[in-house]
């Protein structure tokens, strides 16, 4: 594993005051992303929580320029600001996409691809609170197997799709993922991300109080119980081929993770063996891409 400590320098971009729920994750990645990138930023921010947070103008919470496009288009909407930059000499501004995966996974996949494809000169973020929480908690395509959300009542009866792995296999110069309970991690692959040129794409699990039924206080340490359990490992991947692990399972079984939310109270002992058997044998598979 990588030892990514870091003594964390915060350029004040983000303020006090935005209409996110108290404690929430998807606001404290917003403050660590901004933050890290700094004064040349440009944000494209499509409908999701995020917008709540870095909007509606004048009142954002960012002392950046936000661009609030749709749910369909961050990474168009990100690439076309970054070469129109680019042809006004401007090309030190970095230009951020941070969308929800609702629209990253699922309504904004088709133009994320196709950026990836084109290698445009881009930082796109997904904040992955797994399903789509602005409009009530609705299902997407990265909810786990059988989490609860107000459209899956019963629980999801498909797997989470892997869009680390899917973005990885663009080839693209750097794909990462991050959680808030890692901050330091987080804003090192932020910063690398930063130096790099191309295309960017960072995937950061941020638990969602509401949607997920978790206390106000729990959300760092439930995303830190999501990697210590090996649900949701942090790792980096270069040029599509190089991976480093930062940070892995410890070991620590999954129902730690799944017996604090709220989302989850409805599993048997059964179902919730049959959850660890599957993380288990990701796991064992996944390991095998840091020792080729
Ligand atoms: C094409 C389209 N479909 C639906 C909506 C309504 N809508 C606004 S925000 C949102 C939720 C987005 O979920 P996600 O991207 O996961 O962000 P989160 O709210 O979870 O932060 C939806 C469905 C929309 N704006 N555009
Ligand atoms: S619903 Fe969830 S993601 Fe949205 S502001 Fe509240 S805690 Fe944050
Ligand atoms: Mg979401």
């Amino acid at each position: 594993m990588i030892d990514v400590a870091y003594t964390i320098v915060e350029e004040k971009i983000f303020c006090s005051g935005h209409h996110a729920c108290p404690g929430c994750n998807a606001a404290l990645a917003f403050r660590y992303i901004t933050n890290t990138l700094g004064q040349n930023t440009i944000a494209v921010v499509p409908p999701s929580c995020g917008a709540i947070i870095s909007g509606p103008q004048p009142l954002s919470s960012m002392r950046i320029p936000v661009y609030q496009t749709t749910l369909e288009a961050s990474a168009a909407s990100a690439a076309g600001i970054k070469r129109a930059l680019k042809a006004q000499g401007k090309d030190h501004i970095n230009v951020v996409a941070i969308a929800g995966d609702g629209g990253t996974y699922d309504i904004g996949f088709q133009s994320l691809s196709s950026a990836a494809e084109r290698n445009e000169d881009i930082i796109y973020i997904c904040l992955d609170n797994e399903g789509y929480m602005n409009t009530g908690a609705q299902k997407s395509s990265s909810t786990p197997y059988l989490a609860y959300t107000t459209s899956t009542p019963g629980g999801k009866p498909t797997a989470k799709k892997n869009v680390a792995e899917i973005m990885a296999a663009h080839r693209i110069p750097y794909m990462a993922t991050a959680t808030t309970g890692y901050l330091d991690d987080l804003v090192y692959k932020v910063r690398k991300a930063k130096d790099i040129k191309g295309m960017r794409f960072i995937v950061i699990l941020v638990p969602c109080l509401d949607g997920w039924g978790v206390a106000d206080h729990e959300g760092a340490k439930i995303s830190r119980l999501a990697v210590q359990t090996g649900v949701f490992p942090l790792y980096e991947v270069e040029n599509g081929i190089k991976y480093a692990l930062n940070y892995g399972s410890q070991g620590i079984p999954v129902s730690n993770y799944i017996t604090r939310q709220k989302r989850y109270r409805h599993l048997s002992s059964e179902q919730i063996d049959e959850i660890q058997q599957v993380v288990n044998a990701d796991w064992e598979n996944f390991k095998v891409k840091f020792n080729a």
